[in-house]
């Protein structure tokens, strides 16, 4: 190969400059080849990046284990580089671009010694398309080129799109010496460029997904007028042919994979329901021609949680993660296959746990917890097109249009099922409040409650004050904007135990949600939205009682009032910078809270 396979000049320029910081041993360009990337295995087995797995049960398919502490994203590390802290806001973690650069390069200088530098060219979204954005990720990291070549469309064609086109965002990873103390994973959206160093964990070196996807994206989407989402995308087709797409929302690790393949539950098969999944995690959305919201998955891959998916759970993905996956942070079985915590079959007897020792089950570490097999933020990277349900609309270019789009967290009490938004307005309020319980999915203290604007609060690239502005804007230029509602499936009886059975029972409320879409049913009115007449929820089939069916549309006043504290607390952090609408919606909720006499 030549040294160049581009005539790119910014791009060679930029390679040119980076290998003088890093100092690789040399250089290989990922042209997207079969050949390279069954090399790239090879060599990572080879170095102990990778474990080959049972090739006869599970073609293609590696485990890789990352350091017991980089196991996912790590907040506190990740930093939004503006010249201006108001460009980034109150919520972000901000550093001045010259002093972040400046501490960067520090662990950058020298970083890839004895290391092979890839340059991996992609493109986010199909490419060619001009609704997609492309990306070059320099990475001394093997597992992050397997990783991107399954998450993102990679190699010769990107390049040869980028002959004549000089944006690309410029993305630098090095895995340095993997110390949590030089970590840190920088976005800078004034240079198109993200730097990462210190991490091997996905959402940390993945860089075209969350870095570029949403935190870079957000504020091209901002600046260009389209949105930049934190969101799911799914297709509900009926049996006369007719598909309806919706988008949703929900924090990490609160069920957007789960839902973008769910299974029509029995009680529903009559209804001949097919579910397409156009996306797991990300969504890039546009006004079209037509006046309405039109939305493309810029990934090509899902990077999905494994603790929990099985058969009944989620059975597509147990049939998409058969072949050509990457497990990471799972447990390793005496016959070469994986196994984790609600996986399905029996538990297995004996194993070697994600850290690489060796488990049995049943074992219990110094403070009395039981020791698991796999990470709680264990996860798999597999291509979408092993989805027995992939959408045939993946590949064009102008994506499918939204009729809903839904917010959700996880909320053991306060929110209800569902309910709708009264408007635009409104239900961006019902975005902009969101709040969740802490998952795995991030370091930091499990199950405390958070607000998650939109599921956006780790990943809007700018001020979220302005981010608000800009979502009631997207509404006032579209003549026909999706309805908004808000979904929980968290919510917990006396007991502790979940009351909604959720999963592919989930469908029951996007029914609701279409029906209303397509302004085919009434519903009742309470003070935070609209809610369904309970006979409006089909629940053939479900062994659900009207009491729980009930519960789970209550509105507790004094829960509410406590909720509204909370949002007052979170909006003034925006100081006046947070729109006026907002503290409208604020208000109106209040006084229908205070009157209310449910
Ligand atoms: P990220 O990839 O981190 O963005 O997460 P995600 O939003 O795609 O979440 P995912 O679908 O992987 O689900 C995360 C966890 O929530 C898993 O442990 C699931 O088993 C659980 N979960 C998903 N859907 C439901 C549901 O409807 N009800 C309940 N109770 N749990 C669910
Ligand atoms: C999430 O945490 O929302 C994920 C996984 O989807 S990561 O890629 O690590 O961000
Ligand atoms: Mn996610």
């Amino acid at each position: 190969m030549k040294k160049y396979p581009t005539h790119n000049k910014k791009l060679i320029n930029w390679v040119d400059k980076m290998t003088r910081l890093c100092e690789p041993q040399d250089i290989v360009w990922i042209d997207g080849s079969e050949e390279q990337k069954l090399r790239l295995q090879e060599e990572s087995v080879l170095s102990g990046e990778l474990i080959r797995l049972n090739q006869k049960k599970l073609p293609g398919c590696f485990l890789h284990r990352t350091s017991i502490d980089d196991v996912a994203r790590t907040e506190h590390l990740t930093f939004i580089c503006t010249k201006r802290k108001r460009t980034a806001g109150p919520t972000s973690n901000w550093m001045p671009p010259k002093l972040a650069y400046k501490k960067a390069e520090a662990i950058f200088k020298g970083s890839m010694r004895w290391r092979t530098m890839y340059v991996i060219p992609f493109s986010m979204g199909p490419v060619g398309s001009e609704f997609s954005k492309i990306g070059v990720e320099l990475t001394d990291s093997r597992y992050v080129v397997l990783n991107m070549l399954i998450m993102t469309r990679v190699g010769e064609a990107v390049l040869r799109h980028l002959e004549d086109k000089d944006d690309f965002t410029k993305c630098l990873h090095s895995k340095a010496d993997l110390d949590i103390n030089k970590r840190m994973i920088l976005h800078f959206p004034e240079d198109n460029t993200i730097w990462s160093v210190g991490s091997g964990y996905g959402g940390n070196v993945l860089l075209g997904k969350k870095c570029l996807s949403l935190r870079i994206a957000s504020v091209i989407a901002r600046r260009e007028m389209w949105l930049a989402e934190h969101m799911l995308i799914m297709g509900i087709e009926e049996p006369n042919g007719h598909i309806e797409y919706i988008a949703a929302a929900f924090p990490s690790a609160c069920g957007k994979t789960n839902l973008a393949m769910l299974i029509p539950p029995q009680g529903l098969r009559r209804k001949g329901y097919r579910i397409w999944t156009v996306g797991d995690d990300i969504a890039w959305m546009r006004i079209d021609s037509d006046g309405a919201l039109w939305a493309i998955n810029p990934e090509s891959g899902f990077f999905g949680v494994a603790p929990g998916t099985n058969s009944r759970t989620n059975p597509n993905m147990v049939e998409t993660i058969k072949k050509d996956t990457i497990f990471t942070n799972v447990l390793l079985k005496p016959d070469g296959t994986v196994w984790w915590e609600g996986a399905d079959g029996e538990i297995p007897a004996e194993g070697i746990d994600w850290q690489g020792r060796p488990w049995r089950p049943g074992m219990f570490d110094a403070s009395g917890r039981p020791i698991l097999g796999a990470h709680p933020n264990s996860r798999f990277t597999t291509p979408i097109e092993n989805c027995p349900s992939v959408s045939f609309r993946l590949e064009q270019h102008h994506g499918v249009p939204i009729s809903a789009i839904v917010f959700g967290g996880r909320r053991q009490h306060l929110a209800p099922l569902v309910y709708e938004s009264f408007n635009w307005q409104h239900g961006v309020f019902l975005g902009a409040t969101m709040a969740s319980e802490r998952t795995a999915a991030q370091v930091g203290k499990l199950g405390e409650v958070r607000r998650d604007p939109m599921a956006m609060f780790p990943f809007c690239g700018y001020n979220m004050a302005e981010y608000f502005k800009h979502w009631l804007k997207m509404g006032k230029n579209m003549p026909k904007a999706p309805k908004i509602f808000h979904v929980n499936w968290f919510r917990i009886d006396e007991n502790g135990k979940f009351l909604w059975p959720g999963f592919g029972e989930n469908l029951r409320v996007l029914e609701w949600i279409l029906d209303r879409c397509n302004n085919k049913i009434s519903a009742v009115q309470t003070p935070v939205g609209y809610i369904p007449k309970i006979s409006d929820i089909d629940i053939t089939g479900l062994k659900l009682s009207k009491n729980s069916l009930q519960k789970l549309f209550e509105i507790h006043k004094k829960d509410w009032m406590v909720e509204l504290e909370s949002i007052k607390t979170f909006f003034k952090k925006f100081k006046n910078s947070l729109p006026r609408e907002l503290w409208q919606e604020y208000k109106a909720l209040y006084s229908r809270i205070k009157n209310y006499k449910g």
